[in-house]
């Protein structure tokens, strides 16, 4: 089960509420994506990401997911253009996953879960720092990408031999010239909404962005993701799988597409 340090005790989704009330507010994530029922908005522009291999800086287990970090002192690697005004800079990528592949994913389309989800956090350079930006209503976009079980993806075999040296919560690595952008799929058709982080404090700062076609990776994936844990270093090991919140509420929010 999903677990969240708070105070050394591991609470699950369905307990965020006590500690963080933003989790019954108004614009949480993810969502459940019905196709039929977004709407096409023809003034959404073309998503532009230019990434600097370079930026990448390194690889840590969050307790929560693993996430590969990126320099963002400047301009380097950053998301413009689609829903968002402004430039936001790369700051993160991470997944969410299942412990098998019938789920994983945060959001879905018509119910379908995926059994992986890619998330690559930028914020918006109208403010200050990461820090600033994780408050404010349009300080953060999200770019969400579904992985599906099919043919293996050398690509993403360089962030999954960097495993070993993270296997417990807090340990990192170093990790460097990795392009992200060659994670992603060959169309970058979109869906767009305004949400929420999925994990705690689930501030409601992120522009969403979750691409409509997926990624293939081997079920090979699957395997080494569950040599990850939770737990630290000396702590009773537990796995870490199932690191998904499952859809929130829409509560009256319209999802745009970005395509027919
Ligand atoms: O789970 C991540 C969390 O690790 C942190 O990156 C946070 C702020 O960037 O975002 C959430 S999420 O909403 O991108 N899943
Ligand atoms: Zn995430």
């Amino acid at each position: 089960k999903y677990t969240h340090v708070l105070n050394t005790v591991f609470v699950g989704p369905e307990k965020w509420a006590e500690n963080f009330p933003l989790a019954n507010g108004p614009r949480q994530s993810p969502i459940n994506i019905v196709p039929k029922e977004t709407q096409y908005d023809p003034s959404l522009k073309a998503l532009k990401l230019k990434y600097d291999p370079s930026n990448a800086k390194g690889i840590l287990n969050n307790g929560h997911s693993f996430q590969v970090d990126f320099v963002d002192d400047t301009d380097s690697s950053t998301l413009t253009g689609g829903p968002i005004s402004g430039t936001y800079r790369l700051k993160q990528f991470h997944f969410h996953w299942g412990a098998s592949d019938n789920r994983g994913s945060e959001h879905t389309v018509n119910g379908i879960k995926f059994a992986c989800e890619l998330h690559l956090v930028h914020w918006n350079t109208k403010y200050p720092s990461f820090g600033e930006a994780a408050s404010q209503p349009d300080g953060l976009a999200v770019v969400g990408v579904f992985l599906k079980i099919g043919a293996a993806n050398p690509r993403i075999q360089r962030v999954l031999d960097a495993f070993d040296a993270i296997k417990t919560k807090g340990k990192q690595a170093s990790f460097s010239n990795f392009d992200p952008k060659t994670l992603l799929p060959g169309s970058l058709d979109y869906w767009t909404y305004e949400g929420s982080l999925t994990t705690p404090p689930l501030l409601e700062s992120v522009t969403w962005i979750v691409l409509k076609e997926p990624i293939s990776v081997s079920p090979l994936l699957l395997i080494i993701k569950n040599g990850l844990l939770f737990s630290g270093e000396g702590e009773p090991p537990c796995c870490m799988v199932d690191n998904y919140r499952p859809p929130q509420q829409l509560k009256g929010r319209q999802v745009f597409a970005s395509f027919k």
